[in-house]
């Protein structure tokens, strides 16, 4: 387990605290950065939640009173420089925030790193990053039951429920350990609803999503002996169906379920430039091919955002070098 320590000590010896999360945010990074806001709060810390991305409409259910804002170029210029510590939970490469990028980065204040994800940046010298973790959620659920004044009651059990449920794949990922369970029975104890709470995240899902799903399902192509799977998205796609990115999340999980499929791959074009989505069963380290077209991730499920070409372009290169790590 991380020794938190540390991070307690910048808690009590700071009073504001800015906590952000990656772009395109998930069920981790936002039940994560709600946890650790409903923890904060209770011990009396000013806080401001500042993201990139808007929160997905499925999450939005964790933040009824929209504490989260969307980050605004022009006027949130020196917010960086207006709080004690800077937290970035559940990622830990700060190009993960696009355009708060600078600002944090050049932030004078002090700079906290919570998160579960490979391949660090070494941003900050507090960095509490764990890979034997499967989510923020887990580490932040750690965080909170060791700081004994604090009780893990339903208010900070919901978010962190949906981070562990998320990023768990509802409990079925291979860092889904004993100790995931155990943490999340406690959350049951504390009245987390398990039925109502999937239904929440994964039962509520916009018309144009299915459609656009149904688009991706289509596009599906088999390649090297029908183990690597592809799915494209368009940028025609998205507008006929009235959807962005987030609501691609997900999507590539089908790929991966074909049968003999080894590597499963998401291709979707941005407003400007593209992103892939990799996943892989076995020994296969798809955050290693990823890192080949400048992203990164884990094991078995990594991610690349590629700005400076076009898919035709990158597609043939993406499946060749496929084929080198299904070797
Ligand atoms: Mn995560």
């Amino acid at each position: 387990m991380l020794n938190f320590s540390g991070l307690h000590k910048i808690i009590e010896e700071n009073k504001s605290f800015l906590i952000t999360t990656h772009v395109n945010p998930d069920g981790d990074a936002i039940g994560s950065q709600i946890a650790l806001y409903k923890y904060l709060n209770r011990l009396g810390k000013e806080l401001r939640l500042i993201n990139f991305s808007e929160t997905p409409s499925n999450l939005q259910f964790l933040d009824p009173e929209s504490i989260i804002e969307n980050y605004q170029t022009s006027s949130m210029l020196n917010i960086f420089e207006q709080y004690d510590v800077l937290i970035a939970v559940d990622f830990n490469r700060l190009d993960r925030i696009i355009d708060m990028e600078d600002g944090f980065r050049k932030s004078s204040k002090i700079k906290v790193c919570i998160d579960h994800h490979e391949d660090s940046e070494q941003f900050t010298e507090f960095m509490f990053v764990d890979t034997s973790y499967g989510s923020t959620g887990e580490i932040l659920f750690d965080l909170i039951d060791s700081y004994k004044e604090i009780n893990i009651d339903y208010e900070i059990a919901l978010p962190l429920y949906v981070a562990i449920m998320t990023d768990s794949g509802s409990f079925k990922y291979e860092r889904t350990l004993p100790a995931t369970h155990l943490k999340a029975a406690r959350l049951l104890g504390a009245g987390v609803d398990p039925k109502e709470t999937h239904r929440l995240v994964f039962e509520n899902v916009k018309p144009g999503k299915i459609k656009l799903l149904g688009k991706a399902l289509n596009s599906l192509t088999l390649y090297h002996d029908g183990r690597v799977a592809l799915m494209k998205i368009n940028r025609a796609d998205l507008n006929e169906t009235g959807t962005g990115e987030e609501d691609t999340d997900g999507f590539v999980n089908y790929a991966l379920s074909v049968e003999d499929v080894k590597i499963a791959l998401l291709l979707y074009e941005l407003q400007e430039g593209l992103k892939v989505s990799f996943r892989s069963v076995g020994d296969i380290p798809v955050n290693k091919l990823a890192e080949e077209f400048g992203g990164g991730g884990h094991f078995h499920a990594a991610g690349a955002r590629i700005t400076d070409n076009t898919a035709e372009a990158v597609l043939p290169k993406i499946i060749e070098l496929s084929k080198k790590y299904l070797d």
